[in-house]
Formats: C-alpha cells, sequence, structure tokens
C-alpha cells in the first residue's frame, strides 16, 4: 500500500506487517484536516492490506490534531455544509467500523475535529501532554465530525454539553478520568503503548475483533431483550470458529497462558 497523500503517512510494523501505523504529516498547521486529509483517512482505511490486524493512528509534531482545517470553512454554504459533514462521517466510519481495530496515540492537542477522530477510534493512548477541547463552541459552529454521536458515549451529553458552552479543556488526566482516554503514559510513550497493545490485539482470533468492532457496539444501543438476543447470535458465531475450539483446548491442555495480574 502506497502513500496516497503528503500529509498522511502509512508504515506497517511487525514480523508480518499486522499493525498499520498511520501517522498525520502536517505538523505545520498542527495536522489540522483538510477534505484531501479526511478522504486519505478514509481512502487508508478502507483499504488496508489483508496482512494488518490492527492499527495505531497518531500525529507528526507537537500536537495530535487541531481539528478542521479552517481555513476551508469561509466559503462553504448550507447544503455544502451537509455534504462537507457527511465526509467526515463516512470517512471516520471507516475508522470505527472498518476491518481492524485502532488505536489512536495522543498527544498535545486533541481538539475539535481531531477528538472526533479519536473518538472513532476503539482505543485510545494519551500521554500526559495531551489536551481536549470543542473549540466549536466558542467559533460559534457545531461538531460535524460524528462527534454529537461518539463524544457523549464516551463522557455523556452533559460533559460534552460544558466543553462546548464554555470552552473548558480537560488536561489529559482529568481526559483518563472522565474517559476520553483509557490510558495515560508519561511524555513522548503514547505511540509505543499503542503499538503494544496493538501487537497484542493482532493475536486476537479475527471473529472476536470483528464482533468487539461491530456487534458490541450495536449491542449496547439495543434495548436489553434485543441486546441479549445478538449477543446471544455473536456468542455463538463466535465459539463455532476453529480457531476458538483451538484456543481453548490448548488452555485446557496447559499449552496458553493463565489471566495474570500485572
Ligand atoms: C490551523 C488550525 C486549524 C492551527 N485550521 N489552521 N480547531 C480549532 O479551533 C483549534 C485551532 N488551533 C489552535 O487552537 C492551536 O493552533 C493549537 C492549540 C492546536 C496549537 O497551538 P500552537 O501555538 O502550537 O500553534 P499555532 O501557532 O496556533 O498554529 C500553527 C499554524 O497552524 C498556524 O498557521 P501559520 O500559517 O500562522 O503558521 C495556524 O493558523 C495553523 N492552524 N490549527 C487551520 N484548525 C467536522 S467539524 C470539526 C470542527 C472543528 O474541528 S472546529 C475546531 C477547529
Amino acid at each position: 500500500m502506497s502513500n496516497s497523500h503528503p500529509d498522511l503517512n502509512v508504515s506497517f510494523v511487525g514480523e508480518h506487517n499486522q499493525v498499520a501505523l498511520v501517522r498525520l504529516t502536517r505538523p505545520a498547521k498542527r495536522n489540522a484536516l483538510n477534505d484531501g486529509l479526511i478522504l486519505a483517512i478514509r481512502d487508508t482505511f478502507q483499504n488496508l492490506p489483508s496482512s494488518v490486524r490492527a492499527a495505531v493512528i497518531d500525529g507528526e509534531g507537537e500536537h495530535f490534531c487541531a481539528g478542521l482545517d479552517l481555513s476551508e470553512l469561509s466559503e462553504r454554504d448550507a447544503s455544502e455544509g451537509v455534504f462537507h459533514s457527511r465526509m467526515w462521517h463516512a470517512a471516520l466510519e471507516c475508522v470505527e467500523k472498518g476491518t481492524v481495530p485502532v488505536i489512536a496515540a495522543l498527544h498535545g492537542a486533541v481538539v475539535g475535529g481531531g477528538l472526533e477522530l479519536a473518538s472513532a477510534c476503539h482505543i485510545r493512548v494519551a500521554d500526559e501532554s495531551t489536551f481536549y477541547a470543542l473549540p466549536e463552541g466558542t467559533r460559534g459552529i457545531f461538531v460535524g465530525g460524528g462527534g454529537a454521536v461518539r463524544i457523549p458515549r464516551l463522557i455523556g451529553a452533559a460533559r460534552m454539553t460544558d466543553m462546548m458552552l464554555t470552552g473548558r479543556v480537560y488536561n489529559a488526566a482529568d481526559g483518563e478520568r472522565i474517559g476520553l482516554s483509557q490510558y495515560l503514559v508519561p511524555n513522548g510513550t503514547a505511540v509505543e503503548k499503542a503499538l503494544e497493545l496493538a501487537g497484542r490485539i493482532a493475536t486476537n482470533a479475527p471473529m472476536t475483533n470483528f464482533a468487539l468492532m461491530h456487534a458490541l457496539p450495536r449491542i449496547a444501543e439495543q434495548p436489553a431483550d434485543h441486546g441479549l438476543f445478538t449477543e446471544a447470535l455473536m456468542a455463538s458465531i463466535a465459539q463455532s470458529a476453529p480457531e476458538a475450539k483451538e484456543r481453548v483446548r490448548a488452555f485446557l491442555e496447559g499449552k496458553a497462558a493463565k489471566v495474570r495480574k500485572d
């Protein structure tokens, strides 16, 4: 897979290229997301090679991502705005509901559309320099990249409302406390930690990863009765895969790792 955009670098890590490292490389503009970059994210996650089992996304320079490229906003009318927002939705859907789990490695600014991109990922690892904001509120606009759907799922509508009404900025520690990131790591180590997690995820049975990406979020939004039914179907599909049988047999024969606390 070659790089399709000058501001997005894709490389592969691991003995079998099983982890894709996708890097925003527009540090002079704080990795602000223009239309070309959004389309490149879409194309990248739509076309990951079949060797890839997990992905990491990070940003070059001092910040993960400054959000929407505001220089492209000024000339857009209302209907163009709808299509623009739908373009972001389609691209971030390719991240969230693509072929492999995606880990965001965060540092510096994770703001506006940058937080929308991070919230489309399955795991967020933040280093101590990370800060989160939704400056849309103070810029007279609204989120348009799926943030209104995904961010309340992480932190609740009340906290998101506060961030947008008041311009509140959360630091890395508070971000972890409220659920914006699942991991908080020392400065400069977010990518390393994200790659370690991705390496582990890449060894899971593909059907388990599929269930976590595609079934769990849907089940979590279904009424309990429907959710339990869907869970039963997903569980039966996952456990019937030959790989699941092999893994369980390996444990019973003492050949697989036990669960241990760190
Ligand atoms: C940009 C952008 C951008 C920086 N669009 N050009 N997002 C925001 O409202 C956040 C706006 N950015 C910032 O608040 C700050 O830039 C940062 C906190 C991210 C970083 O600060 P700093 O001091 O490191 O950098 P800087 O000096 O502010 O910016 C460096 C350059 O990047 C500068 O350009 P230059 O040509 O003068 O060097 C900035 O203009 C440029 N830059 N951020 C365009 N966002 C789907 S809807 C989503 C809606 C949103 O995301 S709205 C929120 C947009």
